[in-house]
Order: C-alpha cells, then structure tokens, then sequence
C-alpha cells in the first residue's frame, strides 16, 4: 500500500497567511529550520495507478501538480483519483470540491451522512458541484464493523468510525454533536493486509478506538497543537485544543501518552505519524526540544511529499 501525504498542515497551512508567530515569521525569513506545508490531505493507492484522496484541501490543485502520480494521462482529460473519501466537512478539508469541478464524469463522494447534510446546507460545496461535474454520493457505514470497497480502487478496503468532535462552524448542529461528524479510517490493502489507520482531527482516544488501531501497521494521527493551551497561551484563540477537537500531543492524556501505547506489529515496529499540524506547533521546527521528545518515543511528523509504503 502506498500512501503519500499530499499536505501535512492545518488549516490555513504553514506559515499562515495573517500570521506572526515565531514558526511562520521565522519561516519567512528563513531563521527557523522547518518546511512549508500545505493543508491536510493524503492519497492511497494499491497498483500505484488508481488513488482515493482522503479529503479535497484548498491547495488541492498544487498538491496534484507535485505529485504526478496523480495525473496519469491516459486521455485528453484524466486522472488517477477514482474517489473521494471526506473525514469532516470542514473547510480545510473540504473547499478542494471547488476546485476540483471540471469535466463530466462525476466525482464519486464517499462520506457520512453528517457530512453530507453539512456540505449540502449550511456549506453548499456539493449542491454547488452539481451545476458542474456532478457527484455521486456514497454513504460510510460508522459502526466499525462495516467496511466499503470502492470500484476501479482495486485491493483496497475501508472501515470507519465516528470520533468524538464538533461540526464545523457552520453546521446546522454545531453545538449538537451528532455520530459521523468526523470520522476515522482503517484503511486496509486485501492481497498483503496492511493496515493504516488515519484521523486528522481526533480529540480523544476513545474506548473504541483501540479495537482499529492495534490492526494498523501505521497510526496516522491528529498533530495539530503541542499543548491543550496552546492558541490561547499565545493569544490567538480562547478556546482549548480539545474543546476544538485536537488531542494535543504533551501532557497527561496526550497523544504522547496515547501512542505509547502501540508497539509492535508482527513483529515490526508501528509507524506512528503526526499529520494535520499547527503553525503554531514547537514540533515542526527540526531543532526544537519538542521534535527531539517525539523522535525519543518513535512518533514521526508528517511533511509534504512524505511516501509511506506498507
Ligand atoms: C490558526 C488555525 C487553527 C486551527 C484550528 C482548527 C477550529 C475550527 C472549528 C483547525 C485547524 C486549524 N490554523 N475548525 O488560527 O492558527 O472551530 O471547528 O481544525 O485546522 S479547529
Ligand atoms: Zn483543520
Ligand atoms: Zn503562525
């Protein structure tokens, strides 16, 4: 299986447009050792040829021209994703709909319910995509148990859950968390049997989450703040990192802690990876204390371009 990371920021990307913080300052002016990275997505593919593209980020279109995989070519107009699979319906996860219009075949859509009432009510991005390529939409099964294949992605299998989380903003039921929100997703290869589980927003690990988790070769992982404090320690936000869906890496309960948790799986060593990261974060500069701490308990932090083959 391969999975390549198309853009390992949150929203709003690294550095942030109408930011000043010492990453994204510091980023500008070259006096940090860090990367840019654009906004949270991933690709998979089995044969190499055939992609699913987990969430449709704003810089999507920069994404697919530096990865050419992607743009296989084998006609006039062409591409290698065969689907679209939706974890939430929040912006930087969801406005590449936009910009992915083009052509009349349409875009095949897999998400839950939650997100599909989100996106065709108080955000209008796939009512709006039916004026252009049109969709057709799949629904995810969030119990755990039910997994979805997708056509023309062959020897891949998928099985999701509901996580702990809120809509976004301008959602219906932003104060009425509802199961489907947010998701996340074992993604599985038949014919080998690796596994990879992914959850960009994750607030908690929650007592079912284990049960998928322990089956993954690789944990790929909400790595969006250092700390619980962290956006109101520098004045940016009033609210905690949990109380917005992101389990912070430090601290008791953190996703630190969390991941120590998982060790070995047959035999190997589980790759444990941070993706979806603040530009607030400590850990993406290279040098920093915070990055030595994660290197210390086998945690890698997720860049674009980044291949991980199972
Ligand atoms: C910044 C942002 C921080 C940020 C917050 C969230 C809030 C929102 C909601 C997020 C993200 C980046 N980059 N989605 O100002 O530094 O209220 O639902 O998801 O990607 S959470
Ligand atoms: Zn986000
Ligand atoms: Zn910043």
């Amino acid at each position: 299986m391969h999975i390549h990371v198309l853009g390992a920021g949150a929203g709003g990307g690294f550095p942030q447009w109408n930011c000043n913080c010492f990453n994204c300052d510091g980023l500008r002016k070259g006096t940090i050792k860090a990367t840019k990275r654009t906004q949270s997505s991933i690709c998979v593919s089995s044969d190499g040829v055939n992609w699913v593209l987990f969430n449709a980020s704003p810089d999507v279109l920069q994404q697919i021209q530096d990865f050419p995989a992607l743009q296989p070519a084998r006609a006039i107009r062409d591409t290698g994703i065969q689907a679209i699979v939706l974890i939430d319906a929040q912006i930087d996860h969801t406005t590449g709909l936009y910009m992915l219009r083009e052509g009349t075949v349409k875009r095949e859509i897999y998400c839950t319910d939650m997100v599909y009432g989100d996106l065709t009510s108080g955000n209008q991005a796939l009512n709006i995509l039916g004026y252009y390529c049109g969709i057709n939409h799949h629904q995810v099964p969030i119990d755990g148990k039910t997994s979805f294949t997708i056509p023309n992605v062959p020897n891949l299998k998928f099985t999701s859950v509901s996580l702990k989380s809120a809509a976004p903003p301008y959602s219906p039921h932003r104060n009425d968390p509802q199961a489907g929100d947010t998701i996340g997703v074992l993604i599985e290869e038949v014919s080998t049997g690796k596994k990879c589980w992914y959850s960009p927003g994750l607030a908690e690990i929650e007592p079912h989450l284990p049960e998928l988790m322990d089956q993954a070769d690789c944990i790929m992982v909400d790595g969006t703040f250092w700390t619980n404090t962290e956006m109101i320690d520098m004045g940016l936000m009033t609210k905690t990192a949990r109380s917005i869906g992101h389990n912070p890496q430090s601290g008791e309960g953190g996703m630190i802690e969390k991941l120590d948790e998982f060790g070995l799986k047959n035999g190997q060593a589980v790759r444990k990876v941070l993706i979806h990261i603040n530009n607030t974060n400590p850990i993406l500069r290279e040098d920093s204390a915070e990055r030595a701490t994660l290197t210390q308990h086998g945690i890698e932090v997720a860049y674009d371009g980044m291949d991980i083959i199972l």
